[in-house]
């Protein structure tokens, strides 16, 4: 097949999981266009089939807000037209369902039925899409489109919930190469950020409000009273000078390390004993399910899909969102030596039921369905 896949190119886990969808679809011989604003931070691989599309917005002076809708729906009839896309699948509903609606007309009228995939992730509806600004639309474009994906049953559920969505929405989950998050050897690692053998908890997130980097800064603190450890926080974000300044509060500074962005999060959770994840909102929570993956349990909320992939009592526990003293007594049920090797064992089966090769070929066939329609209408 040749798709063409739009999403946001930051680090955000919808530009995660297209990029990966995309680089894993590549490798399976279909032809991936990515049609972007900048090069997404995983498409740093070279391979035959992986092609990178920038969209340009023209500065004028007239342009307070730059149109950038309008430049990616006419990038896309370009690429359709001129690469032969059999498919469009666009992350996130704002605004790149709408533009892939727009797209779609415009290309009706050139002779060239597109169907469009839209898969939701969980911000775009639970807190962006709900605002009156924009519902109107999300509700429509989602409507629109041929086939509509969310990452978790409760995201699905959410979206019932709050707009009228007359779609049937599959579910598709996040996914995980169990090749790249795997544990590996990293002692050396190890023995400089815990040279007692200190447990080693880790958090990694955006540092947006909704991730309550400070929930974590407390369970770690009370941790850290009762047993020797260490706090791992990887990211960056608008939160972060606050969560500094927390950690000379409470005098914990020579314990917890902010590493900001890294690329290779794998090699910090291949040392972890613990993941972190407090959130007040998660459609699903693919840091989590990255952490799994190397071995590391969760200690969680139960917010949105968060439990659907977190098997309380299971691969960690799940509690109430700011229950921060139950998730102090979890976090050393889990951290105890007589538990901790079942957690850790149990975290990594739970994510082979979210391999990359299980979940890819779930987006295949809605590709092929949705193609198959399109053509049955001619
Ligand atoms: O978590 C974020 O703030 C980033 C956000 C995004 O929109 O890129 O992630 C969302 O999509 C991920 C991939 O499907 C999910 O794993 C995250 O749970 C979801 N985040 C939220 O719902 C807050």
């Amino acid at each position: 097949m040749r798709i063409g896949i739009v999403c946001y190119p930051t680090f955000g886990g919808s530009g995660v999981v297209a990029t990966e969808l995309g680089k894993a679809l590549a490798l399976k011989g279909h032809q991936v266009h990515f049609i972007t604003y900048s090069q997404p931070a995983r498409l740093d691989v070279f391979n035959e089939n992986l092609f990178y599309h920038e969209v340009y917005i023209p500065s004028y002076p007239l342009f307070q807000y730059p149109p950038y809708e309008l430049a990616l729906a006419s990038k896309m009839v370009d690429i359709v037209r001129f690469e032969k896309l059999d498919v469009l699948h666009v992350h996130y509903a704002i605004p790149h369902a709408s533009a892939a609606f727009m797209a779609k007309q415009i290309l009706r009228t050139k002779g060239i039925n597109i169907p469009v995939i839209t898969t939701l992730h969980g911000t775009d509806i639970t807190l962006v899409g709900k605002d009156a600004s924009f519902e109107p639309v999300v509700t429509f474009s989602i409507n629109q489109s041929d086939e509509v994906t969310a990452v978790s049953d409760s995201l699905r559920e959410e979206t019932y919930d709050y707009f009228q969505i007359e779609k049937d929405i599959q579910v598709i989950p996040n996914f995980v190469s169990l090749d790249k998050f795997k544990r590996q050897k990293k002692e050396h690692f190890r023995m400089a950020i815990s040279p007692n053998n200190e447990k080693l908890l880790v958090h990694t997130s955006n540092f947006r409000a909704v991730k309550r980097v400070e929930d974590v800064i407390q369970i770690f603190a009370k941790v850290r009273q009762r047993i020797p450890s260490k706090l791992l926080l990887v990211g960056d974000g608008p939160d972060r000078p606050k969560m500094e300044k927390l950690c000379r509060e409470l005098h914990i500074c020579n314990d917890v390390r902010f590493l900001g962005k890294l690329d290779a999060v794998e090699e910090v959770l291949s040392i972890a004993d613990l993941f972190l994840m407090p959130s007040e909102k998660e459609s699903f929570g693919l840091a989590a399910l990255e952490a799994m993956s190397c071995e590391v349990p969760v200690i969680s909320t139960n917010a949105g899909g968060i439990p659907e992939l977190n098997i309380d009592g299971v691969t960690g526990f799940v509690s109430p969102i700011g229950a921060i003293d139950e998730m102090v007594e979890k976090a050393l049920f889990v951290l105890d030596d007589a538990n901790l090797p079942r957690f850790k064992a149990n975290a990594l089966e739970r994510a082979k039921d979210f391999d990359i090769e299980k979940i890819v070929p779930l987006y295949e066939k809605t590709y092929q369905k949705a193609i198959n329609e399109q053509l049955a209408l001619l």
